[in-house]
This record gives C-alpha cells, structure tokens and sequence, in this order.
C-alpha cells in the first residue's frame, strides 16, 4: 500500500519566565513579593479532518514551532499564555516519535486531537515563593523549555479515483499530468504492471487518484492481470473510465467500453453501480470527434469529460470534476473499519529521572526533569541556586554521587552547567 510520509520537527513554546519584584509605592516603603508567573507555552496539536485526504501541505515544511509564552510582571501580573499550534491532518494519521520509533497517536476519527509536543509552563515569579519562613523570596523561576520531538506522519494512503480501461488508453499519461505520478508510458499493452497512485490537488482540496492495469475481456474472471486490481478499485470512491476516443488500436470504442463494464459487473455489482465518470481521451488526434459524437449518441445519458493527456487540454476541467464528485458523496470513514491492523500505543514509564556517567574527574548528571530543572533556574540569584541544590539533593543526587566515591572538587555537570562537588558536614 502506498503511503505519504512526511517528517517533522517539532518545538513547542517555551513558556514565559517569572519575574522577581517587589510592591513599590509611596508611603509602603516595604512592599511584599509581587513578581507574577510567566504564561503557557504554545502546545503542537495534531487534529484530523474529515476534509483532508493527503499530507500533501505538510510536505515542504521541516520545522513547526508554536509560540512561547509571556514573561510574568509586577503587581502580580501573569504574562499571557500562547495560543496553541494546531495542525490539521486528514483521519487514518499516525504519529511516530522518529527518536523513539513508538507511535505517539493515531487518529482515526473527525476531529480527533493529541497534543503531540508539550509547550513549557511559566516560571514562577518570586511572589509565589513566598513563605512564613521567607517573606521576601528573590527567587523566581524561568520559563520551562517548550518539548522538541521529531516526528514522522504517516497516512496510508488509499485511492479515491480508480482510472481503468483497455490497455494503451492513456491511464498512465493522465495521472502523469494531473500528479506528480511518474509511471512507465509505452505503446505497448499491460505497460504498467501494479497500481501508481498520485496526490491530486484542485484548489485547496486534495486526493488520491490510481492508475490500475489495463483490463480485458476476461478480467473478471483472472484473464489478463486478473482481477487483482479490480479489487482495488472497488475501494475507490469514483470508477474513472478512461476511453481512447482516437481508437489507436483500431478498435471500437463503444465495444470497448461496453466490454469493461460487462467485467465489472460480472466481478462485482457494488463496483458496477459506483459513481463513474468517463474520460474521452486522446481527444488530439484525428476521428476522435467522429467517434466521441457516436459514442454520445449511443450513450445519450452518461456525462463525458474530453481531454488529451498529450495536449494536456481538458485535464483541469478533469481534476475539478473528480473533486466535485467526492465532496458531494457521503463520507465513509475506512479507518473506522478493521481493515487496518490494530496499533499499540506505548507510554513511557520514567524509573529514575536520571543516570549518573563519569568522565575523568566530571561526573556527568543528565536526565530530562533535572536538565529543565537547570533550564528554568535562575543562577544569578543565591536563592535560586540554592534551591536548585536542594532539588538536586531531593532527587538523591548528593547521595548517589557519594556513593560512586565523588570527592571534594570534582566537577559536577549538568548539560553546560558546571559545579564545583563539595560534601558538607552538618
Ligand atoms: N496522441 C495521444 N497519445 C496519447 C494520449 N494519451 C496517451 N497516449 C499514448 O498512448 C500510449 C499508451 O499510453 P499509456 O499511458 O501507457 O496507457 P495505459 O492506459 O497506461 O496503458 P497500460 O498501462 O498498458 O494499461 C503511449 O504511447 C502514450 O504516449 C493522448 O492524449 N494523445
Ligand atoms: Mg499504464
């Protein structure tokens, strides 16, 4: 099965730092704590919509990144969060962590969200730190680095638009003008030998067209390629049927294509009574008219597009039709069946939220809380460090380190962070 993929990275917005203030005014010469919190970072969000059909927007994109939130103020003013970055994306979606290879989500119904990379909370600012013990905590804390996660998207892709007719019609040259579908194109019979599938976008709406191999008489009945690939066309939405009006191999048209809806209702009556639409094609050569008038008046009812995929004339007339067609039928939703296999989705389960390592004389703490832990500090202020410090020790750091044996003036580092280690005596 074909499938659109497309890579992305991802980084939320990091959210506002807190501030460190203190009430000022006139006549209250010693004001309390009043730093305010930093907003919300950004989220990435990933939705599914029943409108989209291929990943065909995200395709040129490598970087998404939502914004950060606001710095908090004094006077107790919260900075403001950032909205949320929510991208689109048609249903039957997965998600994959491209570090991890797990799959984050999948999205297989209308509207579905995940919230795939995470924006930082704010800092809090110096009045939220306010204590019986410390009523004037110059202590503030930054803003919490937004989540970073490359991601690949994948969407299986599954055609809406199934083009079948004789060999040598023109099925390859038509998707290779209404796609970016690049198939083998020959004068010879059965030159393609398994279903090209092609994004095809008309405006802002997208889909999926097949170029199946040719049929013949005898399809349906495994003749031929068989009828492998008229399996495939009855999961399309629209039975594209694409005539040689300039009968190139001397045959009749209007036999021609009497013989392949014979075989598809002899494969398949569900098939048979799907939505078609025919495609007069090699409309550039000569006797085509002649022809396309008979075939009209045998056929008075049926709606025929005209086009030459030599000349390209026709072919966008063609790609607005399609669209027409599939925006007015009902949606069905195939994720929603069993047809697909069913996907595990893993969580992570943090056993210790960090590992010790040792190079020379530095021991290297690393680990994803404490590394934002660091990233949110505000060493220019003792408190701040000093809180750090105490986090660390929290954690079991200090004991784990002195355990391994770290002695007095070893290097302590923590991402670019260095310390000095220093074992105290209380
Ligand atoms: N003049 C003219 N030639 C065309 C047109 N469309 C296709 N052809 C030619 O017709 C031949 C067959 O075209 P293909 O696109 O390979 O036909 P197909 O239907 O995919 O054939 P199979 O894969 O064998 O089923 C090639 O030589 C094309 O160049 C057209 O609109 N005008
Ligand atoms: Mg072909």
């Amino acid at each position: 099965m074909f499938i659109d993929e497309v890579n992305l990275k991802l980084v939320a917005g990091k959210g506002g730092d807190g501030c460190t203030s203190f009430l000022r005014e006139k006549f209250v010469p010693l004001g309390g704590p009043d730093g305010g919190n930093g907003g919300h970072g950004g989220s990435i969000i990933f939705k599914a919509d029943k409108g989209l059909r291929t990943l065909i927007d995200l395709r040129n994109r490598k970087l998404l990144k939502a914004d950060s939130g606001q710095m908090g103020r004094g006077k107790n003013q919260t900075g403001a969060s950032a909205e949320d970055l929510v991208v689109v994306v048609p249903i039957g979606t997965t998600i994959k962590d491209t570090d991890t290879n797990l799959i984050i989500c999948d999205l297989t119904t209308d509207n579905q969200e995940c919230v795939v990379a995470k924006g930082g909370r704010g800092g809090k600012g110096n009045a939220a730190f306010m204590s019986n013990k410390n009523k004037a905590p110059y202590t503030s804390e930054l803003g919490e680095p937004g989540e970073e996660r490359n991601v690949k998207l994948e969407l299986h892709l599954l055609a809406d638009v199934g083009l079948v007719g004789f060999p040598s019609v023109g099925k390859s040259s038509l998707i290779s003008v209404i796609s970016a579908a690049k198939p083998k194109i020959a004068d010879y019979h059965f030159t393609t030998l398994t279903p090209n599938l092609g994004v095809v976008k008309a405006g802002d709406y997208s889909y999926v067209v097949a170029d199946l191999p040719g049929l013949i008489e005898g399809s349906s009945k495994g003749v031929g390629l068989g009828d492998k690939f008229l399996r495939h066309a009855s999961r399309c939405k629209i039975v594209c049927h694409v005539l040689d009006m300039a009968q190139v191999d001397n045959r009749d048209v209007i036999e021609d294509y009497k013989i392949i809806r014979n075989e598809i209702k002899e494969y398949d009556e569900n098939l048979y009574k799907k939505e078609e639409l025919i495609v007069a094609n090699k409309m550039d050569l000569p006797n085509s008219k002649e022809n396309l008038d008979r075939f009209k008046k045998e056929f008075p009812d049926k709606e025929v597009i005209e086009v030459s995929a030599a000349t390209s004339a026709g072919t966008k007339e063609l790609i607005f039709k399609l669209k027409d067609i599939l925006m007015s039928l009902p949606e069905v939703n195939p994720f929603e069946t069993n047809e697909f296999e069913d996907y595990v989705l893993y969580e992570f389960k943090n056993t210790k939220p960090y590992q010790i390592t040792k190079e020379g004389n530095t021991w290297i703490i690393s680990g994803k809380d404490l590394e934002k832990l660091l990233k949110m500090t505000r060493f220019n202020s003792d408190e701040s460090a000093l809180r750090f410090a105490s986090k660390l020790k929290r954690l079991g750091v200090d004991d784990e380190l002195k355990e391994l044996g770290a002695k007095n003036g070893d290097t302590v580092r923590i991402l670019d962070q260095e310390f000095e280690y220093e074992e105290r005596l209380y």
